[in-house]
């Protein structure tokens, strides 16, 4: 991903001075301290604030690529009709049933009156989410349909305005975040199926991807940024702001390039992904390779890359069954060793699992999703060293589970345990100072070097933990 999108200005000659000493500055101090990822920041980015030099994209990316494993959350009027319109129950994603049961602005205005999450509670959903090992959450501030869950002084349509609730529900959840040392994160939807000057007139194909609304920069400019302002200045700071709905005729590269500005100039120190512009491939959500894109990290979505990709930081967001906004018949719920085991083939690869829940109209994160969260926790309590701040497998492919490395350590996430008492571990350079059970760090683990740099280790008879046991290899760090 690329550094900032250095803006062009009329003001060369200041500019091409705080570019000589913004690469002074880097060349001397910065730039040294890259990280052990390609460091792929340009020095050439003006300061903000003056005589404070800006973050390199790693300081940045830091507390990010720490993380690893988040929360994504998909709210809002949908989870009313929860999945089912005028006794129909309408197919695909919840979230969108506005567009898939072509229900007019006229029509799903009211849900307004029946959205009151009485049994909301801030606190407790950043509980579920730092118990389950996950640094940060990523909210629908506002989703394709439009309505808000902040009280914005731009709109009524929102939850303070339309609804019986009159709570600020993104206020209460940045209070929460705070108390938990959990960074907020907010999910935007730049595709508008509300706003007359967005998608709004296009009724009922709302995400026609070929119609243009000829007010879309007015829609842009005294509505869409005016929000991010009032989300970023009132709620933040921001970890990351997350847009989507970027494929839309009415948006540009151009004009992502100048959102990214926008919002990193209200923010210096915030990360927003490829869906800012127009970089991305699809769900396969890494970017395009013919130019530079903004955003600062890929996002595959209900996917994972076949391989790792060095020097490029991305994020799998995924659904725990098949929607992210609430669906009450959805019950197609992914297994938690099935979760677990995505958690560390992510992490294997360099990336990071942005999981969803979809609250219900109450406001309570659905049952199934708590326990599965709650089991991940648990594993994550013991071996949460072995996702945290890792790096992708340095030895490749092996067959009975990932890997996953930080200096001085490798770490074997092994799903199918050998049942002849070893563990074959190849392209192992480094000489192995010694081996055990991140479970039990005591119980030292014998092995031997064999031929081409594979090591054995002498395992138990039985895998300690059926879903991923995590051996530890401490070697010698070049
Ligand atoms: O259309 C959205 C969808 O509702 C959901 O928000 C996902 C999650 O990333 N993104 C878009 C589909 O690619």
């Amino acid at each position: 991903m690329n550094e900032r999108i250095t803006r062009s200005c009329d003001c060369d000659r200041v500019f091409l001075r705080r570019m000589v000493t913004s690469i002074v500055i880097a060349v001397l101090f910065v730039l040294p301290l890259a990280g052990s990822r390609q460091e792929v920041a340009k020095a050439s980015s003006p300061d903000r604030s003056v005589g404070k030099a800006e973050l390199s994209r790693n300081e940045r990316m830091k507390w990010w690529r720490e993380a690893r494993f988040g929360m994504f959350i998909h709210w809002g009027l949908y989870a009313v009709p929860a999945g089912e319109w005028k006794g129909e129950r309408i197919k695909g994603i919840g979230e969108w049933i506005m567009e898939r049961a072509d229900i007019p602005v006229s029509e799903y205005e009211p849900l307004t009156k029946q959205f009151n999450p009485v049994k909301f509670n801030a606190d407790q959903w950043v509980r579920i989410a730092k118990n389950a090992g996950m640094k940060y959450i990523v909210i629908t501030s506002k989703h394709h349909d439009g309505f808000c869950l902040w009280d914005s002084k731009v709109t009524d349509y929102d939850i303070i305005d339309a609804t019986p609730f009159g709570r600020d529900i993104l206020k209460e959840l940045s209070k929460a975040c705070k108390k938990h040392g959990i960074r907020l994160c907010f999910y935007h939807s730049i595709m508008d199926w509300h706003h007359p000057d967005a998608q709004a007139p296009f009724y009922p194909s709302y995400n026609d991807g070929k119609r243009s609304n000829p007010n879309f920069s007015r829609y842009v400019e005294t509505y869409m940024k005016p929000q991010l302002k009032e989300l970023i200045t009132g709620y933040g700071p921001l970890g990351v702001l997350w847009f989507d709905g970027e494929w839309i005729k009415d948006w540009t590269e151009p004009q992502g390039k100048d959102l990214y500005n926008y919002v990193r100039d209200l923010q210096p120190d915030i990360l927003i992904n490829n869906r800012v512009g127009k970089g991305r491939k699809g769900m396969e959500g890494l970017n395009k390779g013919d130019q530079e894109y903004a955003g600062d990290f890929g996002t595959p979505e209900q996917q994972i890359p076949a391989k790792g990709l060095p020097g490029v930081d991305w994020e799998s967001c995924m659904t725990m069954n098949d929607t992210w906004g609430y669906k009450h018949y959805d019950d197609n719920w992914k297994s938690k060793e099935d979760l677990l085991r995505k958690l560390a083939d992510i992490a294997s690869k360099g990336g990071n699992f942005l999981l969803n829940v979809g609250p219900t109209s109450e406001g309570l994160i659905p049952g199934p999703s708590v326990e599965r969260l709650a089991a991940m926790g648990k594993w994550m309590k013991i071996n949460d060293q072995s996702i945290r701040g890792t790096t992708a497998s340095p030895i490749g492919e092996v067959p009975w589970g990932r890997c996953t490395a930080r200096p001085g350590k490798i770490y074997l996430h092994v799903f199918d345990w050998p049942t002849d008492g070893t563990l074959e571990v190849p392209g192992i350079e480094s000489k192995v100072k010694k081996a055990y059970l991140l479970a039990k760090k005591r119980a030292k683990l014998r092995f031997t070097r064999q031929e081409g740099g594979t090591v054995a280790v002498a395992i138990p008879a039985h895998a300690p933990d059926p879903i991923n046991t995590v051996v530890v290899l401490e070697i010698e760090s070049k």
